[in-house]
């Protein structure tokens, strides 16, 4: 194993198991249970087919980068007319990027890149605080949201910090009145004291930038560009801030493990500092994603796939971590409201020539299922759409 001599003191304490020499207690001094290095918690190393490869794969112009300045100047049509042939290009780009890949990069977004300064300097500095400040604001069963540092995929720890908050009424979350409505309050940390005002003033703009990525993939599926909104009426979309500390050990942990978003898209925000990874649909490999400046990686999740029976995939990622430097990235996760039924839409379904290929869930019981997985369970399996798929 890695030894690592230099622990970065912002490492929450349990990431790390202390190796000593001689008995007694932990000592930095003399002889007796001398500590001679920090090791990565056995909880967080991975089994060695899913550990990181030391060499990183760069596809030639890696995932497609979309340019989405004609939404500057045009509106996206509604009412089934003529799209400028700015636009029509632009959603031809996305149409293709959704389907060869599930993922690209959008420039040109419209959200000013103040905002997202704002939160990702508040994001460092809540971070940063001391322990005791960060679980002032701990999630748990009770509260849904706010800071934690337990999370697990594939029941497996992921070398990350997260915060948790949402920009409107539970009521996407939950029925009101319900001990659920009540568990999706957030907790506002005291420190950074910007904190609260850069996170809701970003999720107002990311809220208005998905709406639109929204209505653009509605019209690659050949649907009236608002087809998809009433979807989300009471949506449960949520933001989160994650912080992958650096790990002495990058080449056994993960930041985040292998994973496919369940709801129906994902506007994430990266800091410079690379690390999110796409698994390609041709041959299986990891892709770096290189952070581009004021850019956005959006993904298509799991309803979108679903919605479009097929023809969109949901892609899987992954985060990994260095030993030098922190990262930080802001994902907003745009999801409907708990009581839609996610099912494969109606236009684009001909039981004769394309069935369904889902059967019909309920997202609330979906989400709730699959959040509860991000604690580590004996032997539980993660839900995944697979499970609703009808045989061939
Ligand atoms: O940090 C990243 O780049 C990706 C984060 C992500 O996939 C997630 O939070 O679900």
């Amino acid at each position: 194993m890695v030894q690592w001599n230099n622990p970065c003191k912002n490492i929450v304490p349990s990431f790390l198991r202390k190796e000593t020499k001689g008995k007694g207690k932990p000592t930095h001094s003399g002889t007796k249970g001398k500590i001679m290095a920090f090791v990565v918690e056995p909880a967080f190393i991975q089994a060695p087919e899913h550990r990181p490869k030391p060499t990183i794969t760069e596809a030639a112009g890696g995932i497609p980068l979309i340019d989405l300045s004609p939404l500057l100047h045009y509106p996206i049509p509604v009412d089934g007319g003529a799209a400028p042939p700015a636009v029509s290009a632009m959603v031809a780009e996305v149409e293709a990027a959704c389907r060869e890949w599930g993922f690209f990069q959008v420039i040109n977004h419209g959200v000013p890149s103040e905002l997202l300064d704002n939160i990702m300097a508040a994001a460092k500095g809540f971070f940063a605080l001391p322990m005791e400040e960060k679980r002032q604001v701990k999630r748990d069963k009770a509260k849904l949201l706010g800071y934690d540092d337990t999370e697990h995929t594939k029941n497996v720890r992921d070398w990350k910090e997260v915060f948790d908050f949402i920009f409107q009424d539970p009521a996407g979350f939950a029925e009101p009145g319900t001990d659920e409505y009540y568990a999706f309050k957030n907790q506002w940390p005291k420190y950074p004291p910007s904190f609260k005002e850069a996170c809701e003033t970003y999720a107002t703009a990311a809220n208005e930038l998905a709406f639109k990525l929204l209505e653009l993939i509605a019209l690659t599926l050949g649907l009236p560009a608002k087809r998809l909104n009433g979807f989300f009426k009471d949506q449960s979309s949520f933001m989160r801030l994650n912080y992958y500390p650096p790990c002495p050990s990058p080449h056994l942990a993960l930041g985040l493990n292998r994973h496919k978003d369940a709801g129906v898209l994902t506007i994430l925000a990266q800091d410079d500092v690379e690390g999110l990874d796409v698994k390609r649909r041709s041959d299986g490999e990891w892709i770096r994603v290189k952070p581009i400046p004021n850019s956005y990686v959006i993904n298509v999740g799991d309803i979108v796939q679903v919605w479009s029976n097929d023809k969109y995939e949901s892609a899987e990622h992954r985060v990994c971590v260095n030993s030098e430097k922190a990262r930080c990235s802001v994902p907003f996760f745009f999801n409907p409201a708990h009581y839609v039924t996610v099912q494969p839409l109606e236009e684009l379904i001909d039981e004769k020539n394309s069935p369904a290929k889902y059967n019909a869930y309920n997202w609330g019981e979906f989400f709730k299922t699959r959040k509860n997985s991000n604690f580590k369970k004996p032997g539980g399996e993660n839900i995944q759409i697979y499970h609703f798929k009808k045989a061939e």
